[in-house]
């Protein structure tokens, strides 16, 4: 096992991982920015190293201060956490060229599923159901022309790049392809520095539905069920569950063999989310994430599993020592992302909390790095606290949701609780009748 854990993150994932080293009993090294020399994670952490400036490329990104942090501490392993330095190949290949663990996939593994080209053609390969689309990707408008008039309209360009929404645009019918491939190609370049994009069938009212998968370095995979991350708005998730709604027992076992096969097949290991779209009783695999989630929690309330301590295990060597048939999946679970941000506008409240008071209880779990006293610093991600609720039915968990979002202060900044509490009574959530599409209506509507 690990004598010492290099927690490259900040918030409440570094607090949850450090959660996770101390059950094991692992001495944590926490980093953090100037901005964040008095936030939870550096306190509660066994030691501390301060890695540059507020903005995140100089501190959180800056993979040379992370690896001289871990050098001077003496730490053995890197936890990356989600968002920043995750879901970067170089910079996994960069810490173990230092002779250290990175607490995720293989490096090839990070790099295959961030070309969503070479995603696809993998997972079509092994079986995994797709979005009809381009077979790979597509390099003249005449080709888009010819790929959309076979699949027909409306179709998608999307950045092999992409994720998050960017370099992705809809033709609905042919004399919109054109203006569609020029902008995706553009937007794709810049952001991405790669114009390479792909075509598909625009999907107009899907859910958003993503499989948590775990494997580890003897050939064994798991899956730990769905999650129904539908309730987004210009991509940021607001509300996610465990099980889906939409979805059936029957349906979650059968898309979980089909994608723990094939990621057996390709040798994958650690913790791993494949994405799939879901309308008309069909999934669509649509890209894999190669990192522990924001939404994790969810799952381990419903399967009684801890992710972290499976992912710090696997990095060390261990097997995971259980199979499928051991993995039961218990009531229902839903996560509330609490942002520092209006209810209406969405635009970020950064600022001192002056008074804190988390709710609690039989089934509820808080996962923030938040105190009275706390400033929340305008530099990252406005999220500042995941509710989770967990109870034996979804109408239950929907109860406990509504009572702990009232318990919940928050005192000196405004934040999205009062608009969860809206979501929380809306008939349409209330009978899990929603797509992705739902909370834009909601909340101009
Ligand atoms: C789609 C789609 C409809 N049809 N693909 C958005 C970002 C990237 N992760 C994939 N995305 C989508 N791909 C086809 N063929 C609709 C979306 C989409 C979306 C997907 C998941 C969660 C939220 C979304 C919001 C808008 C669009």
């Amino acid at each position: 096992m690990f004598h010492k854990i290099l927690i490259a993150n900040r918030g409440e994932i570094a607090l949850r991982i450090q959660r996770a080293c101390r059950e094991l009993g692992i001495p944590t090294v926490a980093v953090h920015s100037t901005a964040d020399a008095e936030a939870m994670h550096v306190r509660l952490a066994d030691e501390s190293v301060c890695i540059g400036p507020p903005p995140a490329r100089d501190s959180y990104l800056n993979m040379a201060a992370i690896l001289s942090a871990a050098a001077i501490t003496g730490a053995d392993a890197i936890h990356p956490g989600y968002g920043f330095l995750s879901e970067n190949d170089g910079f996994a290949e960069m810490v173990e060229a230092h002779g250290l663990t990175f607490i995720g996939p293989s490096p090839e593994h990070i790099r295959m599923m961030g070309d969503k080209i070479t995603a696809k053609a993998t997972m079509a390969r092994l079986g995994v159901p797709l979005v009809p689309g381009s077979d790979g990707a597509v390099e003249t408008l005449e080709e888009a022309e010819r790929v959309a008039g076979r699949i027909g309209y409306p179709v998608l360009v999307k950045a092999a790049a992409g994720g998050g929404g960017r370099g992705m645009k809809v033709a609905r019918e042919a004399g919109e392809l054109e203006e569609a491939w020029r902008l995706a190609r553009a937007e794709a370049l810049s952001a991405f520095r790669s114009d390479a994009v792909y075509l598909e069938k625009y999907l107009d009212r899907p859910r958003h539905i993503e499989l948590q998968i775990m494997a580890d370095s003897h050939g064994s995979v798991v899956h730990f069920g769905e999650r129904d991350c539908s309730i987004q708005r210009r991509h940021q998730k607001l509300l996610e569950e465990a099980g889906s709604p939409a979805i059936t027992a029957a349906e979650r076992d059968r898309l979980g063999a089909v994608a723990t096969a094939a990621l057996r097949e390709i040798g994958y290991r650690n913790a791993g989310t494949l994405e799939f779209l879901y309308q008309d009783g069909e999934f669509a695999f649509i890209e894999m994430n190669t990192r522990l989630q924001v939404e994790h929690p969810v799952t381990e309330m419903v399967c009684g599993v801890d992710l972290v301590r499976e992912q710090i295990r696997i990095a060390a060597g261990q097997a995971l020592g259980y199979g499928q048939a051991d993995i039961r999946f218990e009531g229902h679970a839903i996560e509330c992302r609490i942002t520092a941000e209006d209810p209406e506008t969405f635009m970020p409240t950064p600022g001192r909390v002056s008074a804190y008071h988390a709710p609690g209880g039989l089934g509820v779990r808080i996962d923030s790095a938040l105190y009275a006293g706390a400033s929340v610093p305008p530099y990252y991600d406005s999220m500042i606290a995941k509710l989770i609720v967990h109870a034996p039915t979804r109408a239950e968990a929907i109860a406990r949701l509504d009572r702990s979002l009232a318990e919940f202060a928050i005192i000196g900044i405004r934040t999205t609780i009062p608009l969860h509490q809206r979501i929380v009574k809306d008939a349409s959530f209330r009978a899990g009748d929603y797509n992705i599409h739902w909370l834009e209506r909601f909340v101009t509507g």
